[in-house]
């Protein structure tokens, strides 16, 4: 044993006064060389984050400058040739977003009566997930800096920047020192995934990384408007089991121009497994007692929404065997509602978005991401009517979708209701193309042999209903349903004429109108309708031909049979 000094073998208390003391001068070093120079104490930080919302409130109504208050920038001359040389690649218009301030105020679009609504002062506190991939630095910040600038600081308890493994310039150190610099209390931060990841596992990532009571994800072109986060935090504080959507306002991809006016309708879906907005059905209308109430919405956009951190992963977060880009908005969507959560719009909560036109990133392998990410929802989630999604991607049968059977378990363990549930409660307005119909399919013409066919034009289009080919039950653009309501209809569609002799015959969006109804006379095989009592006719016989409607008689062309009948 090695010989102890003579002072500290004789006196026992020194030995520890002077530990005591070492272990002070450590603390003290430490403290003023490693921790002081980093931060301040809670209190101090939040003190901080105060003053500078408080600053950025008072200066946001006296900004002057390109695109404040939300205003458009129309470029001219060479800027404006620069930038249509660049819209290809970026799909908005980048010149434009780079002449505005990152931090650019913008227009309170609110109803009236959001503004003086009151919230419990003890709301949850909010992570913010912007997932990105090379996305272009403007947008990207501007969304940062919209959030940090409008969100009250006890509410915002960090902002994740996600980056999905982005190869672009700037978004790598350039990005983090930026970050470092404008916000120096670390309210911001970089997270990155070590691969290619998708939208899906980055926000996985994003949500797993967050410390917050809520997440909050957000696309990275967006733009936080005044009073986004109260009425979030709020819902979700009344109750945990809801997942909310702000009103998503649209950021003009050319200008940046904050539109403001929201979309106020709510999601539903393709059955081809495509989102759709739609109008605010009259039940949902009944139900709510104010015009700013929350909607009960079937479905979400995808990419901006609010939970209780807890219960995202309760209910399941997300499939992580879906890839890059679609499918995962339906699949949240279905499941908050199957698996006893609630989908809510919040209309006093309103978020800007730029709509591009095409998606500025690669597809690695090129895979069509949305057909499988669906195949995956559709085979774990819609029970029997993932018929009515093959019947309209019949190229995706053969298709391998991986496993999905942690998925089905996870179904199982929350005791999730059944799809036919979903349907007849959460959006019993759904129009079901084989269920609850006189009949539907094929409706084709015996004598020439050819079929009804939107000849593939987009049924959000008005257009004239063509003939083509039958194709046995291969197409989905010959299915057609002469609906109970004695439309002759498709998902969204209807088939409208004037009523006069030789009118054609459009697909349009349904009205309920009476030049809307049709009726079908089995024996004679006649389609007629109802308001003009003329008959369904061909107008030209031969693929790509149309119809029209003409005097009922005894000829060839008038007559039609269904491929299938339920009456
Ligand atoms: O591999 C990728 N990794 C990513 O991190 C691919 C994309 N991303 C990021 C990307 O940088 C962006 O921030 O993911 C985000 C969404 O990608 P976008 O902006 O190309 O998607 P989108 O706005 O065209 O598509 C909508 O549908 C998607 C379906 O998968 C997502 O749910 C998007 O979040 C969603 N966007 C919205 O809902 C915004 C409002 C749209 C409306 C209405
Ligand atoms: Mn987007």
């Amino acid at each position: 044993m090695m010989a102890m000094p003579r002072f500290l073998r004789r006196n026992r208390l020194n030995w520890k006064a002077l530990t005591i003391l070492a272990l002070g001068v450590v603390a003290l070093y430490l403290y003023f060389n490693v921790l002081a120079p980093k931060g301040l104490n809670d209190a101090d930080i939040l003190k901080f984050r105060q003053e500078r919302y408080l600053k950025y409130q008072k200066s946001e109504p006296h900004r002057t400058g390109p695109g404040e208050m939300g205003e458009g920038v129309n470029l001219e001359g060479e800027e404006k040739k620069l930038a249509e040389s660049l819209f290809e690649k970026e799909a908005f218009n980048i010149i434009a977003s780079d002449k505005i301030a990152l931090d650019r105020s913008v227009k309170d679009v609110r109803d009236e009566r959001c503004k003086s609504l009151t919230y419990p002062k003890d709301l949850p506190t909010a992570s913010i997930i912007i997932i990105f991939h090379n996305e272009a630095w403007s947008p990207l910040l501007r969304t940062a800096h919209s959030v940090v600038n409008r969100s009250p600081p006890e509410y915002l308890h960090e902002v994740i920047l996600l980056d999905d493994f982005s190869d672009r310039e700037g978004l790598g150190e350039k990005l983090v020192n930026y970050v470092a610099e404008t916000w120096p209390d670390g309210v911001v931060r970089v997270v990155r995934t070590k691969e290619r990841s998708g939208l899906i596992r980055a926000r996985l990532a994003g949500a797993k990384a967050a410390t917050g009571d809520v997440l909050i994800f957000l696309d990275s072109h967006c733009e936080a408007g005044p009073g986004w986060l109260e009425p979030l935090l709020a819902r979700i504080k009344e109750d945990r089991t809801t997942v909310l959507c702000p009103e998503i306002d649209n950021i003009d991809k050319d200008t940046l121009y904050i539109g403001g006016t929201g979309s106020f309708s709510v999601g539903g879906f393709w059955w081809s497994l495509h989102f759709s907005w739609r109008p605010i059905p009259e039940h949902e209308k009944k139900r709510r007692k104010s015009s700013i109430d929350p909607i009960r919405s079937p479905t979400m956009a995808g990419g901006l929404f609010a939970a209780d951190r807890e219960y995202f992963f309760e209910i399941g977060a997300y499939d992580p065997g879906m890839d890059v880009w679609g499918g995962e908005n339906l699949e949240i969507s279905f499941r908050t509602w199957m698996c006893g959560g609630k989908l809510e719009f919040i209309p006093c909560s309103r978020v800007g978005h730029i709509f591009r036109s095409s998606h500025p990133y690669t597809f690695p392998g090129k895979k069509d991401t949305h057909g499988i990410n669906s195949m995956r929802l559709a085979e774990v989630w819609m029970d029997e009517y993932k018929r009515l999604f093959y019947m309209h991607r019949r190229d995706l049968l053969e298709k391998d979708y991986g496993d999905i059977s942690e998925r089905k378990a996870l179904r199982e363990r929350l005791k999730c209701h059944s799809f036919k549930w979903f349907l007849d409660n959460v959006y019993p307005e759904k129009f079901i193309l084989d269920e609850n119909v006189h009949a539907w399919g094929m409706v084709r013409n015996p004598a020439s042999n050819l079929c009804l066919d939107t000849l593939g034009k987009d049924e959000k289009t008005i257009f004239d209903v063509g003939l083509f080919s039958c194709q046995g039950g291969q197409s989905a653009n010959e299915v057609f349903s002469l609906s109970l309501q004695d439309e002759l209809r498709r998902e969204e569609a209807c088939m409208h004429t004037s009523g006069t002799i030789g009118a054609t015959v459009s697909l349009r969006p349904c009205t309920g109108e009476n030049i809307q109804k049709w009726k079908h006379d089995k024996e004679k095989q006649t389609i007629i309708h109802v308001d003009s009592g003329l008959c369904l006719d061909v107008a030209q016989e031969n693929s790509g031909g149309i119809v029209h409607i003409g005097k009922c008689e005894d000829k060839h062309q008038l007559k039609w049979t269904f491929e299938h009948y339920l009456d």
